[in-house]
């Protein structure tokens, strides 16, 4: 298969405009402040940006509610900053990619006004409307029994035209009818090509499995007694028409030689997984899957925690990174730890690092972790410098996504005369809570903003502004991008240095397979990467995923040869010296 630009050496940067830089300081990062950073974004060796959803939208959904694809939200900038931002990564040798959200719309679009004003309107069929159903007593209920993914039902009442319509998310998100062909023309028009033709090189897909839904709308499962609506995804996603819809998609990529990646929720079954990515079949590049992420998360609802050991997600990466290698020739990883969906990477694998000190050796064992996986990278805005969860200690002012809040203010309705239970259930969501991926990037150490944007000066008539979210107060503590760019020892600086070294060595690092060593090992996880160059290098990674020493043995594979220490997190270490210090990472490698 031709190699194509994105074919695995891809390095994705991902960047969360709201929270990434504000060049006018009105407490909003903004299109012109990721312009400002295009460097830095270089420096690290990333060679493509993926610009999470800058369309016009009420953002109820931070943006993922979309009100015209063909607009720029205006307080992130104009379609000429953004025309600019597309030139100016192209002018750096940086691809650019954009968010496809074309599941649900927002219901301001002028696609949903028009469905909502009448049965009979044209755009009636765009989505997805069904009468109530009644109970044995009259009480009028919703279509089915399924739960939002924002732990409503799904499907909320139009009183104008006295029918439910469907949201697998927010009530503010109604789906879209995927199977009225009129409607999937317009969305490749608004959505894809117009963006394609601006020069864009591709796209991150939304819930890009969750389309082609069964269009008599089954009840689920009860499988979450607690609740009166339940989790539906096995109806829901990767439905019987999602070829079909992602070939019509994948022929207009096709013409722009676009790369895609698509996001693809609960599909713990690879053989599904692979249909979607298989390289003599493509629909997409190449998709994320959820396995590691999933983790810490219980049965039901998503803020439901459990916890894991080391042996859960060595078996999820494992899974990741060699359910891809089922095709022939295989198919491409996305590796990523983090995303704007997920908490901070240091604060979920390595919960038990708390000081700075701490933090700064988990950031770097991580970015080898990550660097030493094979298939594409993604990192996502700040997992350079190390940024950690913000404490559980924050109110629940300072959360603003509607998954978080929905939850909190479910559980708070239904807690009675419990005092107890909303500061209870705020420390569980902290844990994961996306809100933790959405605080503003840390770029100095300067107060009162960390970089993020300069105080505004209010002054007559001017609104004093501050950022639409809080900033993680350990910016101070060498957190940000200022105090590391020029400390050799720093998270940054070992960024850097990983992308090198598995640039340098992509028979070993990008297109290498994965061999899993030491199962059962509860604080250290180890692995070989095997290159296939016919020389047989291999290079074996010892991660300590503990703050306590731990001791490690070389591999049989590598004993009775000639073994370097390709990369260490910590500088000062010996060879013979088979002792890992707390959160402290190696490469060997025998040639
Ligand atoms: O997420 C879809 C999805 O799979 C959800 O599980 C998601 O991970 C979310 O965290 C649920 O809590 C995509 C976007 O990444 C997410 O930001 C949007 O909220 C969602 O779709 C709706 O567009």
């Amino acid at each position: 298969m031709p190699k194509t630009w994105w074919e695995r050496e891809a390095i994705v940067y991902q960047v969360w405009p709201a929270s990434f830089a504000d060049s006018n300081n009105d407490g909003f990062g903004d299109i012109p402040g990721i312009i400002s950073k295009l460097d830095h974004i270089n420096s690290l060796g990333a060679n493509t940006l993926w610009v999470s959803p800058h369309y016009a939208s009420p953002r109820i959904d931070e943006g993922y509610d979309i009100s015209d694809y063909k607009a720029v939200y205006p307080p992130f900038g104009t379609m000429e900053d953004t025309e600019r931002l597309i030139r100016e990564c192209h002018q750096r040798g940086l691809k650019i990619i954009f968010d496809l959200v074309i599941n649900h719309t927002s219901d301001q679009h002028a696609w949903f006004k028009a469905s909502r004003s009448s049965k009979s309107n044209p755009k009636r069929d765009w989505y997805i409307w069904r009468p109530a159903k009644y109970d044995d007593k009259g009480n009028m209920l919703p279509p089915n029994n399924w739960r939002s993914y924002f732990n409503e039902s799904a499907w909320t009442w139009d009183e104008h035209t006295q029918e439910y319509y469907l949201h697998l998310f927010c009530k503010e998100q109604p789906d879209l009818n995927w199977t009225c062909e009129d409607a999937r023309k317009q969305i490749y028009q608004d959505a894809i090509i117009f963006w394609l033709e601006k020069g864009i090189n591709g796209f991150r897909v939304d819930t890009v499995n969750m389309y082609s839904k069964p269009m008599d709308f089954p009840d689920a499962e009860v499988t979450d007694s607690d609740n009166p609506y339940q989790p539906a995804h096995s109806l829901f996603c990767n439905g019987p028409e999602m070829p079909k819809y992602l070939r019509e998609i994948s022929a207009i990529f096709d013409k722009y030689d676009a790369m895609t990646v698509g996001e693809l929720p609960s599909t713990p079954d690879f053989k599904q997984v692979l249909r979607y990515i298989d390289p003599n079949d493509p629909q997409l590049s190449m998709v994320f899957s959820f396995d590691h992420v999933s983790l810490d998360r219980g049965e039901g609802q998503h803020f439901y925690l459990r916890s894991w050991k080391l042996p859960e997600l060595k078996n999820a990466i494992a899974h990741m990174q060699t359910f891809v290698r089922n095709s022939s020739p295989p198919a491409i990883a996305a590796t990523y730890l983090e995303n704007h969906d997920q908490p901070r990477s240091i604060s979920r694998f390595c919960p038990a690092a708390q000081t700075p000190e701490e933090t700064k050796r988990a950031g770097k064992m991580l970015a080898m972790f990550q660097t030493a996986m094979s298939g594409a990278q993604f990192i996502y805005q700040g997992q350079e410098i190390g940024m950690t969860n913000f404490p559980d200690t924050w109110g629940p002012h300072e959360y603003k996504d509607v998954d978080s809040l929905n939850y909190y203010n479910y559980v708070v309705a239904h807690s009675g005369d419990d005092t107890s239970k909303p500061g209870e259930v705020l420390k569980k969501i902290n844990r994961i809570a996306r809100d933790n991926a959405r605080t503003p990037v840390q770029w100095s150490s300067a107060q009162p903003y960390a970089g993020f944007m300069a105080p505004s000066q209010g002054g007559e008539g001017k609104q004093l502004h501050k950022p639409w979210m809080r900033i993680n107060d350990n910016y101070k503590d060498g957190i940000n991008v200022e105090d590391q760019v020029h400390d050799p020892d720093s998270v940054l600086a070992f960024w850097k240095q990983a992308i090198a070294m598995r640039q340098a060595r992509p028979a070993l690092f990008v297109h290498g397979t994965y061999e899993p060593l030491d199962h059962e090992n509860q604080h250290t996880f180890s692995f070989l990467k095997r290159a296939e160059d016919g020389k047989g290098t291999v290079a074996y990674i010892v991660l300590n995923f503990s703050e306590k020493q731990q001791t490690f043995t070389l591999p049989t594979e590598l004993q009775g040869r000639k073994v370097e220490l390709l990369m260490g997190t910590q500088q000062k270490v010996h060879l013979q010296e088979h002792r890992l210090g707390g959160y402290e990472g190696r490469i060997y490698v025998a040639s």
